[in-house]
């Protein structure tokens, strides 16, 4: 990797001949000279007397959250000086140690600084530099001949969330793309059929039925359930410490005592992967108490709607085509609930007070509410069976439903770790949005159930228009089963560290990897997925951009843009750069925009939302790179609105009778289950979680960073002492898919009978293995069945662990 641009050429004139007129009163620059040797393409900024300075603008991260807003100063061509951006709305002039870590982790030694070729064994990482036109021949050349032997569906695009405008990459192609990802879909297979939340489009569906985090002012009672915020939300935090201050009652469900429990009022510790079974548990209690709101529930959800007996279907006006080209709404075809006064069956709508509870004959049909089979169906969830498969003590339980309750308005939080990452999460999903609804907690200011956002909604942007026919092949088989099932894919194009953090047991992986024609790797950092791949290309990181603009976006109330900070460093290109090399490489660049600026002004200019829409650029540019959206948002279903088939929250499941599933059945984790076989042999569940410190893989490899987290396995002292295993010994955690080494730290804080780790760590950090290899890619029948399909049940997962 030698011959790279470095920075230190791109050095004024003036600031050359400053550097080495410097003297003695400053610094000297053999001083200097001597103290960057060790990273000689640094430009000595200490030796100047009168540093040339500028200021910019750019945002951070977004998938820890934070998409803050940085001000950054750059003296002599080196970034030394990152702030929040002061024209950030209030409470989101935000920046965490990750983002001050930039200032060394953007000149990290880990950057991808040239384009490089594979030249050993596929996995070997031994790979020489080429150009980018090399590279970008080499690229359109194998993509044109997987184009040529299988179609263009052989070419498979998978996108970290980070990667700016790549999506755009999987279009150009018509490539295979992730869009069942098995991902942060968990909770929400359950909860977004309750509230009409559409297909995947963002992670709780289209629609989301949490009110966002600035609401919890109105919040009384708060469940976190699995959801680690002080950590995985870490600069909205300001909110939740502002509604406690008001009085906001805040409970941890977690198995473990996590930075977030320290923070609430109470922590109730649970055994992993039986979320279900405690929000089950409560609403048997909220049943029996009578605890729940009746003219909510016959307003607002599906309870009072009939059963059919025979075969579970809905009763509706008229008889459902199932060959129907869109299913008819219940304006179409009303759902019926039980008029008492009438003595009849009729249209929900027409009907003030219908039978909550009840059986009833229909053209010598049997049917009964949907509220009367719950109740049925609750009967095998009491309190002490709940307690029995959670850990939590049956009057814990009922007192926690009984605050729920009583002591709204109460907010669920459920997390997109913990029991998301199960093969059961859609039912807890579904136990509770039912338990929300049935106590009136949804469309309510202070309610709410799902992942925290932020809570101004998502106000989308306008996109290029690309040519017609650049549009995602289908692919039938789900991303992350790729490696385990036959598919038409023969190259994987991973933008970010996709091979990595996109799947489980990879060894597995490391087979399929071995047979695929083509693999490219585009990645700021080498991290682990580079490996593998045939081509890996650097692109350049948020700070960097060949143009005065790199990109555009909308979050959390404001529209941010992302102006260059500094050049691209060594030959590195954004993402944008990028994908228009290597169209031209293919002759498919004519609907390309021409530069970022053409296409972040088009994106401003063709924004629909009236949150967004008439935001100009020269504003933006006027106002340090950021504005708040011009229209506030409400809570979500406030105006009574549900953009379910039936327009109230439909807590019935009439497609999933064939599962069990209509109303929620309990089902135990597979693999670490109380009653699974493997727990003699591996009896430890493996818990990976987020940190503060990183965002997945990110910044594993940022020094200042390393300075306080690296790869560590977490036991409790009494599972460390049952082992022999004493504070920083390296040990070997497995099981019959493959094992890692790293040292092993003892905490209090883990749940005894779980091992804890940090998701993401880079191979090349660990002692040897990567957590990758022991992870569960198991998928259930019914998960396929689920509106975003099956999730890699990550956690549940068992190991053993021993001295290495
Ligand atoms: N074992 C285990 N695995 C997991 C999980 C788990 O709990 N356990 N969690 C899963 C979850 S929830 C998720 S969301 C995924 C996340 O996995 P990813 O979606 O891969 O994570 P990201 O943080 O979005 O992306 C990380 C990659 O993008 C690169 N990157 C950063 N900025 C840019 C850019 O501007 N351009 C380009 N091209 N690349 C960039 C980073 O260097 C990094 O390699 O991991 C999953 N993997
Ligand atoms: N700093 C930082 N922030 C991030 C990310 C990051 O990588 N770094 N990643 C982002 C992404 S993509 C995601 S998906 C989110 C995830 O963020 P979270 O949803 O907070 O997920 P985790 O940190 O995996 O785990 C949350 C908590 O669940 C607990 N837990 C584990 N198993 C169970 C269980 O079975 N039941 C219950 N009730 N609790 C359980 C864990 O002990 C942990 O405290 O974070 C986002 N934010
Ligand atoms: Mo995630």
């Amino acid at each position: 990797m030698s011959g790279t641009n470095r920075p230190n050429t791109t050095l004024t004139r003036r600031s050359f001949l400053k550097a080495a007129g410097a003297t003695a009163g400053t610094m000297g620059i053999a001083g200097a000279a001597g103290m960057l040797a060790a990273d000689d393409w640094l430009a000595p900024t200490e030796a100047y007397a009168e540093p040339e300075e500028r200021v910019a603008y750019t945002y951070h991260q977004a998938h820890c959250r934070g998409h803050c807003m940085l001000k950054c100063t750059v003296r002599d061509g080196r970034l030394c000086l990152i702030q929040p951006n002061d024209k950030a709305k209030e409470g989101l002039q935000t920046v965490c140690l990750k983002g001050l870590s930039e200032i060394q982790h953007v000149y990290s030694a880990e950057r991808i600084q040239t384009p490089l070729k594979r030249v050993g064994e596929r996995g070997a990482n031994e790979f020489v530099a080429i150009s980018w036109d090399e590279a970008m021949s080499y690229f359109a050349e194998n993509v044109r001949k997987c184009w040529d032997a299988y179609g263009k569906q052989s070419v498979f695009v998978s996108i970290a969330m980070e990667s700016e405008v790549a999506s755009e990459l999987g279009k150009l192609l018509s490539a295979s793309m992730d869009t069942v990802g098995g991902i942060d879909v968990g909770y929400a297979n359950g909860l977004a059929p309750i509230y009409g939340g559409a297909k995947r489009s963002g992670p709780l569906g289209a629609v989301s039925a949490f009110n966002g985090v600035t609401d919890w002012m109105n919040c009384k009672t708060l469940l976190f359930v699995g959801m680690n915020f002080i950590e995985s939300s870490l600069t909205q935090t300001k909110p939740f410490f502002d509604a406690k201050d008001a009085g906001m009652h805040a409970i941890a469900i977690d198995p473990h005592y996590s930075t977030t429990a320290t923070k609430c009022d109470e922590w109730i510790p649970i055994e992993p992967g039986t979320d279900a079974a405690l929000f089950l548990g409560m609403i048997t209690q909220v049943l029996d108490n009578g605890w729940y709101d009746e003219a909510y529930v016959s307003a607002h959800t599906s309870l009072p709607f009939l059963v059919s007996q025979a075969d579970g279907s809905l009763l509706r006006d008229h008889a459902v085509d199932p060959a129907a080209a869109a299913p008819e709404d219940g304006a179409a075809n009303p759902f019926l609930v039980w008029d008492d006064e009438a003595q009849a069956a009729r249209p929900a709508a027409d009907v003030e007070s219908p039978a909550l509870e009840g059986t009833f004959t229909v053209d010598g049909e049997t049917y009964t509410t949907v509220l009367s089979l719950l109740k049925k169906n609750q009967q095998s969830y009491d309190t002490v069976w709940a307690s029995k498969v959670t850990g939590i003590p049956a009057d814990a339980i009922e007192s926690l439903a009984e605050r729920y309750a009583t002591g709204g308005p109460a907010c669920i939080a459920v997390g997109y770790g913990g029991n998301d990452k199960y093969g059961n999460a859609d039912i807890a999903g579904h136990a509770a949005g039912l338990l929300a609804a049935i106590t009136g907690n949804i469309g309510r200011a202070g309610g709410g159930v799902g992942y925290p956002g932020f809570g101004y909604g998502s106000a989308g942007l306008g996109a290029w228009p690309l040519a017609e026919d650049m549009k995602p092949s289908t692919l039938a088989v789900p991303a992350f089963e790729l490696p385990y099932v036959d598919s038409p894919v023969k190259c994987f194009i991973g933008v970010g560290d996709q091979i990595q953090q996109r799947f489980a047991d990879l060894n597995k992986l490391d087979e399929w990897v071995q047979g695929l024609d083509f693999i490219v790797y585009a990645d700021v950092y080498h991290s682990t997925g580079a490996q593998y791949a045939d081509l890996v290309l650097p692109i350049c990181s948020r700070f960097e951009s060949d143009e005065a603009l790199g990109g555009v976006r909308s979050n959390k109330g404001q529209v941010m843009l992302r102006q260059q900070v500094l050049e691209p460093l060594f030959e590195s290109k954004t993402d944008f750069a990028f994908e228009r090399e290597l169209a031209r490489a293919l002759g498919i660049d004519a609907s390309l925009p021409k530069t970022n600026e053409e296409r972040i002004v088009r994106m401003l200019d063709t924004a629909k939302d009236a949150k967004v829409a008439g935001i100009t650029l020269e504003e933006l540019q006027a106002n340090q790179g950021v504005l708040p959206y011009r229209a506030p948002s409400a809570v979500p279903f406030s105006d009574g609105k549900v953009p379910t088939a039936s327009g109230r929250f439909d807590v019935y499941f009439p497609d999933l009778v064939k599962f069990d599933q209509a109303l929620p059945a309990y089902e135990a984790p597979e693999e670490t289950g109380a009653d699974s076989k493997l727990r003699d042999r591996f009896p430890l569940q493996l818990c990976q979680m987020r940190t503060r410190f990183h965002i997945h893989n990110q910044f594993c490899d940022a020094e200042w960073i390393r300075q306080y987290s690296t790869a560590a396995l977490h036991l409790n002292p009494a599972d460390m002492e049952q082992r022999g295993l004493s504070n920083g010994d390296t040990v070997e955690a497995f099981n019959d898919r493959g094992s890692f080494a790293c040292p092993v730290v003892g905490d209090e804080s883990v749940r005894p009978g779980s091992a804890r780790i940090f998701e993401g760590e880079w191979s090349k950090f660990m002692n040897a293995g990567n957590i990758q290899n022991v992870t569960n890619p198991g998928i259930s029948d019914r998960g396929r069945a689920l509106l975003n399909g099956p999730v890699i049940p990550y956690n549940d997962t068992l190991v053993e662990v021993k001295k290495a």
